[in-house]
């Protein structure tokens, strides 16, 4: 079958270089071959007796291996040029092209990196696509890239379905999972989709790689499905070589671990060989669109080349068993059906072996001439498209005034007549309103659905707009937010809400890495587009505790391209969040939206009962434009307080006393919107300001106060006298200990007694 390891070992294979090894290993193997050969099989004809596969398909498949050894051979060989700039390559997984074969272009696919193989024969799928080329360009990092534009070395291709993906191991099969879910449920919705309804969901990973948490939670969720008798046709591909960078897996782990799971449908296939993997992987693919059940393929492979061109494997394995790998190289093993069945002679494998290294290499010169990106425009340009003309025109659009009257139960019933409302409620609304705008809107998470969520924001709206649309997922954020993804890969406009902030840091991985990149590793032509709701924030009376009350916002800040808005009141939470829907269907934004859960309830302001923080629910025409802030005393010139959240209505509260104390006017401006951080509008009220003072509710390190003062710091302003009002870097203690960690109105008024003590000493 395979190639046996001479002894002792010649010198030759000694080599360091063992990609040139394994390149003469095929040749010798080929030239060497002295078996019976049968036959030449018709096209159509079993390549082996008893092979699911027909020799015209096997050809193919023979080919799009060697177009894969190939690209990591020229990458090997470039890389030391600084011609290429990737090197981890596919040798070993090139069976993956019988995944490709058997799937459609129109199956959405997440891959593994090691998927050279499953890409070039995709390829073959649609007319007039060159996988040689393309590839040259990704590997190349030019600006021609058709994946990424240059941003990365990734297997992903529009035309041919293929999401790329970042390099987190098993970030992505939540979304590969969610995207299953997504195409059964716009199945029973009626939701038009842009794949074919019977469409899989391929979603490759490496052995060690099924052991990580993200995928775990990705196999249980699909399996919770399938046991509710629910659909998630979703086909987990596990390429097994046994290995992870160098650290080995169990033998037999992942047959172990995965064959008798329940819910989730157990296949093996040998990778290794084409004319025996080929029914295996076919019937693991039928299996899976058939039945619409999750599927694991758990597909043998090896590794070929180690890990990356930088892994010096030879240094740290020993000799006689990298040439055991090397023997078991798929390769030689096509090459050996080739020619045992006849479908080729030793010739026309190496002439096609040949031809292959020689386009590989044309196609990485031609590509190593293209330009490259060569500003921070060019980089920046998809990542966080903003057309603010069409965002206002969406956000305010109110073509649905019919529906709206019918969900809020008449006109008499509309939220705007309703008279001045708290923040909980006017959210709700808000909802109910975006449901009847977007049909496609789906609102999930944890306890969102009958209970409306543990603070009630989303009560009523699964009784308004039913199951389908309204649903309690399982208890995990990091699959909260996969099925955000995979939704909103589908079309569906998704808002999950994530139950408390604490509860966000641990799936953030799903925004940061996965959901905010997208755009970014597409070069625009793929989007996730989302708004996530987040109860948030401190000062919470009735609910303590650190988890409860997080204040760290700089976890969501700092990820490239993510909108974060923070309403203080009603009704800008409700223009808000049009604009954030509006940001996230045309320019295919992720928004997330924190919602202060101190303030749901607030109804006054100054004093008990003067109702002052209740407001009137806004007119859907009304929309709040990225960036602005709310300008509350914009005569005043004394001092401007930059605030947002619970801040606000502490700083208007302290703002009289500070009056009273020192006859200044005080501005207040809630900033409302933390990432991108309006510093243009910051700059402003700073400079028109004799003092300056920052409440903010979250940690000192690196919160949202730090940009604040950086933004007058580079504008200009440096020695305005200033003060910083702010949480303390630690967890938030339960009962009243809580409020020794965040500011309170009292230090923002002896902030301002500093200030005026300041002003006299000067
Ligand atoms: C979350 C995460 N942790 C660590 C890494 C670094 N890393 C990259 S590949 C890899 C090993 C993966 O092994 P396996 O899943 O078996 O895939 P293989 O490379 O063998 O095909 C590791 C640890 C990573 N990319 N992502
Ligand atoms: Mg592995």
């Amino acid at each position: 079958m395979f190639a046996t390891v001479p002894t002792p070992i010649p010198a030759r294979m000694k080599g360091l270089n063992r990609a040139e090894i394994c390149d003469v290993n095929f040749q010798e193997f080929v030239r060497g071959w002295d078996g019976r050969a049968d036959a030449a099989p018709a096209d159509d004809e079993a390549i082996l007796d008893g092979s699911a596969l027909d020799a015209r398909s096997f050809r193919e498949l023979f080919e799009s291996q060697l177009i894969s050894r190939h690209l990591d051979l020229m990458a090997r060989v470039l890389r030391v040029q600084n011609k290429v700039f990737y090197t981890i390559g596919s040798s070993g997984h090139e069976g993956n092209a019988m995944v490709a074969r058997l799937t459609r272009h129109t199956d959405p696919a997440f891959l593994h990196y090691r998927s050279g193989g499953f890409m070039a024969e995709r390829f073959r799928k649609l007319p007039g696509m060159d996988p040689v080329m393309d590839s040259a360009l990704s590997f190349a990092a030019s600006k021609d890239d058709p994946a990424s534009g240059g941003r990365h070395k990734v297997w992903g291709s529009k035309p041919l379905w293929v999401l790329p993906q970042t390099s987190t191991i098993a970030s992505h099969l939540p979304k590969a999972f969610g995207t299953a879910v997504a195409i059964e449920q716009a199945r029973r919705s009626g939701h038009a989709l842009p794949v074919p309804g019977d469409s899989i969901v391929v979603c490759s990973f490496g052995d060690a790689s099924s052991n990580h948490a993200t995928a775990q939670t990705a196999f249980n969720a699909a399996a919770w499905t399938a046991y509710q008798k629910l659909p998630a046709p979703v086909l987990f591909v596990c390429e097994d070589n046994g290995i992870g960078i160098s650290v080995r897996t169990p033998d037999g782990w992942v047959a172990r671990n995965f064959r008798h799971r329940p819910d989730l449908d157990y296949f093996y296939a040998d990778g290794l060989d084409l004319a025996s993997g080929y029914g295996d992987v076919q019937r693991a693919v039928e299996h899976c669109r058939r039945t619409r059940r999750p599927t694991f393929l758990h597909l043998r492979t090896t590794r070929i080349m180690g890990h990356a061109g930088t892994d010096f494997e030879i240094e740290w394995r020993s000799i006689e068993e990298l040439c055991a790998v090397e023997a078991g190289d798929p390769l030689l093993r096509s090459a050996a059906i080739a020619l045992e069945s006849g479908a080729m002679s030793k010739e026309e494998i190496l002439a096609l072996y040949e031809a292959t290294r020689a386009k590989c290499f044309a196609a990485a010169e031609d590509a190593d001439r293209r330009p490259r990106l060569s500003s921070l425009e060019e980089v920046m340009a998809p990542l966080a498209p903003y057309t603010p003309d069409t965002v206002a025109a969406e956000a305010t659009r109110a073509d649905y005034a019919q529906r709206r009257v019918d969900v809020f139960g008449g006109d008499a019933r509309l939220p705007e007549r309703a008279g001045p409302k708290h923040l909980a409620i006017q959210i709700n609304a808000a909802l109910h309103d975006l449901f009847a705008k977007y049909p496609e809107a789906l609102l999930f998470g944890e306890d969102v659905a009958q209970k409306g969520g543990v603070y009630t924001v989303t009560k009523g709206l699964q009784k308004a707009f039913g199951p389908r649309r309204v649903f309690n997922t399982l208890l995990d954020e990091t699959i909260i937010l996969g099925l955000a993804q995979g939704y909103a890969n589908m079309g569906f406009l998704p808002l999950p809400e994530i139950q408390y902030l604490a509860y966000f840091h641990n799936a953030c991985d799903q925004i940061r890495g996965e959901a905010a990149s997208l755009q970014f590793f597409s070069n625009g032509q793929y989007r996730n587009p989302m708004v996530m709701r987040i109860a948030s924030l401190g000062y919470q009376r009735g609910f303590g505790g650190h988890f409860h009350n997080d204040n760290s916002i700089t976890a969501l800040r700092d990820i490239p391209g993510l909108v974060v808005g923070c309403p203080s009141r009603g009704d800008d939470a409700a223009t808000m969040l049009r604009t954030l829907v509006a940001l996230a269907k045309v320019d295919g934004r992720v928004c997330a939206f924190l919602e202060p859960i101190a303030l749901y309830m607030a109804k006054d302001l100054h004093e008990p009962g003067d109702g002052g923080w209740l407001t009137t629910y806004p007119a859907p025409h009304e929309a709040m434009p990225l960036g602005e802030e709310r300008v509350y005393h914009p005569e005043a010139t004394d001092l401007v307080v930059f605030t947002f959240g619970n801040g606000v209505p502490m700083s208007l509260r302290a703002a009289r006393a500070i009056e009273a104390a020192h006859g200044w006017k005080v501005r207040v401006v809630d900033l409302r919107w933390l990432a991108p951080l309006n510093e243009a509008a910051i700059a402003l009220h700073a400079g028109e300001c004799e003092r300056i003072l920052v409440v903010d509710e979250g940690r000192r390190s690196a919160g949202v106060g730090e940009g604040i003062i950086t933004a007058i710091a580079e504008a200009g302003y440096r020695g305005r006298p200033f003060r910083r009002v702010v949480g303390a870097d630690t967890f938030t203690p339960l009962a009243g200990a809580a409020f020794l960690v965040i500011p309170s109105d009292e230090q923002i008024v002896a902030a301002a007694d500093a200030l005026a003590e300041e002003s006299q000493a000067r």
